[in-house]
């Protein structure tokens, strides 16, 4: 975690100016920004599209994972399982702040708070749900391992590679099924859609050909068209300039992690 590199991005600028009067005749005070504790990796990207998406308030909070930042005590409290996307809303329930790991968890927040992208509609909040858990532990992981075993293992792992390729194959083919007959995951868009975009953007890397998944194909399309979904994914492009994820130093950090002394 680096608090010294705070800023402030995007949506967090506008909420400095005051907005309007209460029905007393007070100025409203602004929203106190979430702090996004981010590295713009797709996991990231589901936390800055939904922040965006929404119009919240945020500051970024870079944790540059390729130098342990990650690793932090501060940051631990916050994310124990050394892991970002990571949120603390000043503004929690009951007024005060919380904060949140896993990027699921934060969304259906998000969602609850902001009452956007996420139904309150029993049956069409099971939908949204079902398919953001099948990101989570479907999705998400394998296209992990696959980016793993592909692109930074030093031994090439040919059955490792093979088993992650077919196993996100077959998810695309899921995936595209799905969306044959409806525009979004859960049918409107939702963070369902937010949760997926960042790890079906990479096909090409993980090696997979869009082509044989039309309505996925129109799906990645119509999301990444989203001025919301852009502004979240460029979000600190720019903080991964010239790290080399293959230097020893830095793999040395993310690879071979094991249990840490409690
Ligand atoms: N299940 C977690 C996964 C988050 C995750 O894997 N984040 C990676 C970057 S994409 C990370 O922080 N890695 C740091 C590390 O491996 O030490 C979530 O969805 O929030």
């Amino acid at each position: 975690m680096a608090r010294g590199k705070a800023k402030q991005a995007g949506a967090a600028k506008a909420a400095k100016k005051p907005k309007g009067k209460t029905s007393a005749g007070a100025a409203k005070k602004p929203a106190k920004p979430i702090a996004l504790y981010y590295w713009p990796t797709p996991n990231g990207f589901k936390i800055s599209i939904m922040l965006e998406e929404c119009k919240l308030p945020y500051t970024l909070i870079p944790v540059n994972i390729s130098k342990g930042e990650q690793f932090n005590p501060d940051f631990l409290k916050i994310s124990p399982n050394n892991r970002m996307p990571a949120i603390v809303d000043p503004a929690g329930p009951g007024g005060r702040p919380i904060s949140i790991f896993e990027s699921g968890a934060i969304l259906q927040y998000l969602g609850r708070k902001t009452g956007k992208f996420y139904p309150s509609d029993e049956r069409a909040r099971v939908e949204v749900e079902q398919w953001l858990f099948w990101q989570m532990g479907g999705l998400g992981p394998m296209a992990g391992q696959l980016n793993h075993f592909k692109h930074y293992a030093r031994e090439t792992l040919t059955y490792a590679i093979a088993r992650y390729a077919d196993e996100v194959n077959r998810l695309y083919g899921v995936m595209n099924i799905r969306l044959k007959d409806r525009e979004f995951l859960a049918g409107k868009y939702s963070i369902a859609d937010m949760a997926c975009v960042g790890w079906t953007n990479l096909w090409e890397r993980q090696g997979q050909d869009i082509e044989q998944f039309p309505h996925l194909k129109r799906w990645l399309e119509t999301v990444k068209a989203r001025p919301a979904v852009q502004r979240g994914m460029a979000l600190g492009r720019e903080l991964r300039k010239g790290i080399d994820m293959k230097d020893p130093k830095v793999q040395a950090v993310l690879f071979g992690q094991r249990a840490r002394a409690g």
